[in-house]
């Protein structure tokens, strides 16, 4: 069996409130060594992102995400590193491709011309409604037709716009419900037939804590920074249902559940 190396996606998050690393980052001179050191631990992009899109968030400023943003893509860029724009703004997009970013992963899938103007790649991610709503009790007649098709839609459109480079995702937690996430992973072949490279995002996320609580005596969920199983799990499936890369904060321990996953299923000859 031939085995490509899947491409790993790591996050810097220049927010005070995401849910995963939330605040940690907020600080330019941190964000930008912590974006250096995920790629020492092997992160083929660095995605950098200043607005948090946790459930029931309230959005941001577009001033105040410039400011969080723009220096931290700018120093990484000028170090030579992949960086993407993780916003869904437009003038964030076109300020940090001019930065020096050189993809634009969009959760609303709408910001294909900034891309293409600027020569980037595109990320169309899946999400039902808007942060501040999408957990509402969420509803679907068949989740991954809906999804893919939406994708496929926001996708094509993408390439017709000019855009050289274009990935679907299933935006993991983005208006769904275990259900939805458990199927949308399950089911990942029939994003990876529609051609476009797929990317995966599950890291540390809710999901994860919810089925994490089942394994413990009292059904207490774990604080998304200890959801590094789960995280893992899921990466390692992902990218061996054919996603081409995964999104994820533990950029060294994916690497190795990858490395390890790998050799086993096409051993040396
Ligand atoms: N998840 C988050 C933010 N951006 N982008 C893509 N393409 N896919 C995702 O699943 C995704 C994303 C939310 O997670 P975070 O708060 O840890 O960044």
């Amino acid at each position: 069996m031939q085995v490509s190396r899947p491409r790993i996606m790591g996050v810097v998050n220049v927010t005070p409130d995401s849910f995963s690393d939330g605040g940690r980052f907020l600080d330019h001179r941190a964000a930008i060594d912590h974006g250096r050191a995920l790629v020492a631990e092997g992160a083929d992009w660095v995605d950098v992102g200043g607005e948090s899109t946790r459930p029931r968030a309230e959005p941001v400023p577009v001033d105040e995400e410039l400011r969080r943003v723009i220096p931290v893509v700018e120093a990484l860029a000028a170090d030579g590193l992949a960086v993407s724009i993780d916003t869904r703004r437009g003038a964030v997009a076109r300020a940090a491709v001019a930065a020096g970013a050189r993809m634009v992963n969009d959760i609303s899938a709408s910001l294909a011309t900034e891309a293409a103007a600027g020569g980037a790649a595109f990320v169309a991610m899946h999400m039902l409604g808007d942060p501040r709503t999408m957990q509402d009790d969420p509803a679907y007649g068949d989740v991954v037709a809906e999804v893919r098709d939406h994708l496929v839609a926001r996708a094509d459109a993408a390439r017709a716009a000019g855009v050289g480079e274009v990935w679907i995702d299933p935006g993991i937690g983005f208006g769904k419900t275990l259900g939805h996430n458990v199927d949308l992973l399950a089911n990942l072949d029939v994003l990876v037939a529609t051609g476009y490279p797929v990317l995966v995002g599950a890291s540390r996320k809710a999901m994860l804590g919810t089925l994490a609580a089942r394994c413990d005596p009292a059904g207490a969920v774990p604080p998304p920074s200890d959801r590094l199983e789960g995280s893992l799990a899921t990466a390692v499936w992902a990218l061996w249902r054919g996603a081409a890369m995964v999104r994820v904060h533990d950029v060294a321990a994916t690497v190795r559940a990858v490395e390890a996953a790998g050799l086993v299923a096409a051993p040396a000859a």
